[in-house]
């Protein structure tokens, strides 16, 4: 997979891109992650990327033409299977749009920031807006790698358990049950007696009833 990042701040992803699982995906050659600084595609001279709002109001909006000039650049050398737009008014980002995203051979994602875009550059560019949550970011680099993450990790051969993506809460709309390791017994506060015993339908039973469990109490919303 081919992931291009569009942004007025690279070097936000420089750590989240750079350590352990996204890390070890791009060493893997299972993901290429470019970044493009859009300051680059701007043609005045003072290299802004944004200007004010017609109609007036506070805040500045990015403009379209570093903006087209970026995303036309990156068209004529490959297709592209989704072009996103993080933005807090985007669809709730949820791990059937991970999995559907982690299936794409070449993604483009853009950045906002300030008041955001053009309004035409979502209507001329973007096939796809996502939001990570109910509530405001500076910009949408951060909301970016957490889109990237939650994609790249789903890629065959980034995990080294290949299970595990599976396992995790979301993957089956439920919460993942509670996992110990050892000791048995902290100070008195002991592993259920379930995983030590080792059977593993009761094991699996178990898990399964806690996760129903956890998800009722905490995300019923998951349940409906
Ligand atoms: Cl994608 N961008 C910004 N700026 N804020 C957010 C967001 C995105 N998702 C939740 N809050």
């Amino acid at each position: 997979m081919r992931i291009d990042v569009l942004t007025v701040l690279p070097k936000l992803f420089e750590g989240p891109f750079s350590d352990s699982i996204l890390k070890r995906a791009q060493d893997k050659g299972l993901v290429e992650i470019h970044l493009h600084n859009l300051r680059d595609f701007s043609t005045d001279k003072h290299k802004n990327v944004d200007d004010y709002q017609y109609g007036g109001g506070a805040g500045m909006v990015m403009r379209i033409e570093p903006i087209a000039a970026c995303i036309e650049h990156l068209k004529k050398q490959r297709d592209y299977d989704e072009i996103i737009y993080m933005t807090p008014d985007g669809s709730l980002l949820e791990q059937g749009v991970s999995n559907f995203l982690s299936t794409q051979q070449n993604l483009m994602i853009l950045c906002g920031h300030y008041k955001g875009v053009d309004e035409r550059v979502r209507q001329l560019f973007i096939t796809r807006e996502i939001s990570i949550g109910s509530y405001v970011l500076s910009g949408g680099e951060l909301a970016a790698a957490v889109l990237v993450d939650s994609v790249i990790r789903l890629i065959p051969g980034v995990l080294s358990d290949e299970t595990s993506a599976l396992t995790d809460s979301f993957q089956d709309r439920l919460l993942a049950p509670p996992v110990y390791t050892r000791p048995p017994d902290f100070m008195g506060h002991k592993v259920p007696e379930v995983l030590i015993r080792g059977n593993f339908n009761e094991i699996e039973a178990w898990r399964e009833d806690q996760a129903i469990k956890r998800t009722q109490e905490r995300r019923p919303d998951l349940l409906d």
